[in-house]
């Protein structure tokens, strides 16, 4: 007998066992034509979950319910499976965070959120609590994040995926920008996570609320949806290899919509530049000798200051860059998120320094003179650096560009850790 999920297909407390399944390798399917508040009321289900909560698992050996003890089963059924760690020690700190995302995390954005959607007593002291002991959690575990990419360990374990997955719910719902960017390392973490493959699979563009929902009047114990309610799609059956991409829109049934024909990016409306970033990008890469003479020499005989602009960009937080790999990696999720300026801009990233902490500074080329509006409002990691214009009438900020293009070591009297070119 298959692996049976009873839950919508909006369900973070699913989505935990079927991002482990992901990693695993493990199918699960979807009940057919579940219905909440339905399905879950019929004895059957009863039977599987006495108090006829979701979400529960069928397996071969019985039903389980309670979301993070599902996860547990699934990370397990893989013999050495990295999602639980390799060591006693590994394995407690997995369990060490799990419980501190349902307990300190998960639990005070539910304290925050249900009140205000009418779902239960708004007590404006219960929530400047709820609020306060959530930013004592998030402060942790942005403190935490500063120097570990990962919760535990050097990849992902089941404690990512349940922080992740509680971590989802509260950035779709109310955990705003201007609330998040208190804690930018959390907000790294979170949209580095949510972006690798198999979190991908599952959570479907992922967006973060943009206001905190207003408070609702109570409402009555009959119309209060236990679980999101499920956008129209949630009723067809699942498709038989992937999970479903479920949406996050809890509250109310959006209508689909026919799909609108996607916007013109208003930079392909500037007019028409003299340099073309593919060939600076293609002379970039088949310069093999003579760097100065041909690559550099031709970026400057290429640039055009009115179509394009040249950006430095110093990282914030270089005190916290104390361990190699996590700057690397931090560097490199940086560049993976600009994966949706490609055709716009081409940058250098350099790690600088023989030991920590270490410096991260940046070149960037961008079409157009401004940073792009869409580079700003969906590359978070942005605001987590210093930018300034490059002036090309100043030779010393052009002999810079210069070193930055070319990888020079000593940079800035220092040695480079790496350098990380974006084309
Ligand atoms: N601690 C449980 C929470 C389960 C839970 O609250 N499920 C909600 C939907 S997200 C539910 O089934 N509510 C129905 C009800 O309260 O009757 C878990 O993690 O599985």
């Amino acid at each position: 007998m298959a692996l049976v999920l009873h839950a919508g297909n909006t369900n973070k407390n699913g989505f935990k066992a079927l991002i482990a399944a992901e990693y695993n390798g493990v199918k699960i399917e979807l009940a057919k034509n579940f219905e909440m508040g339905v399905s879950n009321k019929t004895p059957e289900f009863l039977k599987m979950n006495p108090i006829g909560k979701v979400p529960v698992l069928e397996t071969p050996d019985g039903a389980i319910f309670e979301s993070n003890a599902i996860a547990r089963y699934v990370a397990r059924l893989k013999d050495d499976s990295p999602l639980y760690g390799s060591s006693l020690i590994e394995y407690a700190r997995i369990e060490q965070w799990i419980d501190f995302s349902s307990m300190e995390i998960d639990a005070n954005i539910g304290r925050w959120l249900i009140p205000r959607l009418g779902f239960a007593p708004y007590v404006p002291s219960a929530e400047e609590f709820a609020i306060s002991s959530l930013k004592r959690a998030l402060n942790a575990l942005n403190t935490h994040l500063a120097s570990n990419t990962y919760l535990v360990g050097h990849s992902v374990t089941l404690a990512d995926i349940i922080m992740t997955c509680n971590l989802y719910f509260g950035f779709a719902r109310i955990l705003t920008k201007s609330f998040t960017s208190e804690f930018p390392h959390v907000e790294r973490y979170f949209w580095t996570l949510v972006n690798q493959p198999n979190f991908a699979k599952v959570l479907d563009d992922v967006k973060q609320a943009e206001t905190v929902p207003p408070v609702q009047s109570q409402k009555k114990p009959s119309q209060q949806p236990k679980e999101p309610a499920k956008p129209k799609e949630a009723k067809k059956e699942p498709k038989k290899e992937a999970a479903p991409k479920p949406k996050v829109q809890e509250t109310v049934e959006e209508e689909e919509e026919a799909p609108k024909p996607k916007p013109k990016n208003p930079l392909d409306l500037l007019p028409p530049s003299k340099m073309i970033l593919d060939e600076w990008k293609r002379l970039y890469s088949n310069t093999k000798t003579n760097f100065r003479e041909v690559a550099i020499k031709g970026f400057w005989d290429m640039y055009d200051p009115e179509g394009y602009s040249l950006w430095f960009c110093d990282y914030k937080y270089n005190d916290e860059n104390t361990v190699s790999f996590v700057t690397l990696n931090k560097v490199s999720g940086f560049l993976q998120r600009m994966d949706l300026a490609r055709k716009y801009a081409f940058g250098k990233m350099l790690v600088i320094g023989s030991e920590p902490p270490y410096k991260v500074k940046g070149l960037w080329l961008f079409r157009g003179t401004e940073i792009p509006q869409f580079v700003l409002d969906e590359c978070y990691d942005t605001e987590l650096y210093e930018w300034s214009k490059v002036d090309i009438s100043d030779e010393a900020q052009k002999e810079r560009v210069n070193a930055m293009i070319e990888d020079q070591e000593p940079f800035e009297g220092e040695a480079l850790l790496d350098a990380k070119c974006f084309k």
